[in-house]
């Protein structure tokens, strides 16, 4: 499994939102949340609601959502990301509508976005920002997802893997970047891809996968502004050992 067969069964069955959305509702600010836990000391995690990966299948069975993020807000992530893809992640819509109810910090919409119409859908079922993967666009395609999404007040994390993607993202008006330390071809990770990439974006950046523990944590910090931790957190029945370490 990789990165563009899973855009490619996610094009298969895909629908435009063509719902009327009104806009009201303003997003909460992911890169203020992030300078926020910078400022007063704290690791900048964003936390990940994410059911099952494509290697590792069901990491774990999410049957209250709402309280998993409570548990990591408490615990102290600055943001939460929810993995909406259903086939390989299996992640929901639903989910996302759920955390966002009551959220306390920024809630990031994880998925493998294409179609400019899924902007909107993020935005209606309660997104703050979402994550737009560099190398699935070229330059143009790319800007117009970013400014779409900030029509509705959202400012995009912008996925890269390579210098290529870095370029494309930074000539696009990024403003936000996950560097993915996970191949996109093969899965695996590389947690050093965060040193070599870091310098290629400027602007906030998140390190992004393969964080597992205290040790990983603090080395992609060195880097970034911020980590996004997934499956070390579903796995484990105390993410605060993490986020505080
Ligand atoms: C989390 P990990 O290794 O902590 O579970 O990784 C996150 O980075 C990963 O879920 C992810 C992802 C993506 C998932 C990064 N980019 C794009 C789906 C689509």
């Amino acid at each position: 499994m990789d990165f563009n067969s899973i855009l490619r069964s996610r094009m298969k069955d895909f629908r435009p939102f063509d719902q009327e959305v009104k806009v009201i509702r303003k997003p909460m600010s992911l890169i203020d949340s992030i300078c926020r836990a910078k400022a007063e000391g704290k690791n900048p995690v964003i936390a990940e609601i994410k059911p099952a990966s494509p290697l590792a299948g069901q990491l774990r069975k999410i049957d209250d959502p709402r309280q998993i993020s409570k548990a990591f807000v408490n615990s102290g992530a600055c943001g939460i990301s929810v993995l909406t893809e259903p086939k390989f992640f299996r992640g929901s819509l639903n989910t996302l509508k759920e955390v966002s109810r009551d959220r306390k910090v920024p809630v990031l919409r994880k998925d493998f976005l294409f179609d400019i119409s899924q902007v909107k859908e993020s935005y209606h079922y309660g997104a703050d920002s979402l994550l737009l993967i560099s190398s699935f666009f070229d330059s143009e395609g790319l800007g117009e997802m970013i400014s779409e999404s900030r029509r509705y007040g959202m400012e995009p994390l912008v996925e890269i893997h390579s210098e290529e993607d870095a370029g494309r993202a930074v000539s696009a008006g990024a403003k936000l970047f996950a560097i993915n330390n996970r191949d996109k071809d093969t899965l695996k990770i590389d947690i050093k891809r965060t040193e070599r990439l870091a310098g290629f974006v400027e602007g906030v950046r998140v390190s992004a996968s393969g964080i597992e523990d205290p040790g990983q944590l603090r080395y992609v910090l060195q880097f970034c502004d911020a980590a996004l931790i997934g499956s070390a957190l579903m796995m484990s029945a105390y993410p605060s050992a993490l986020l505080k370490a």
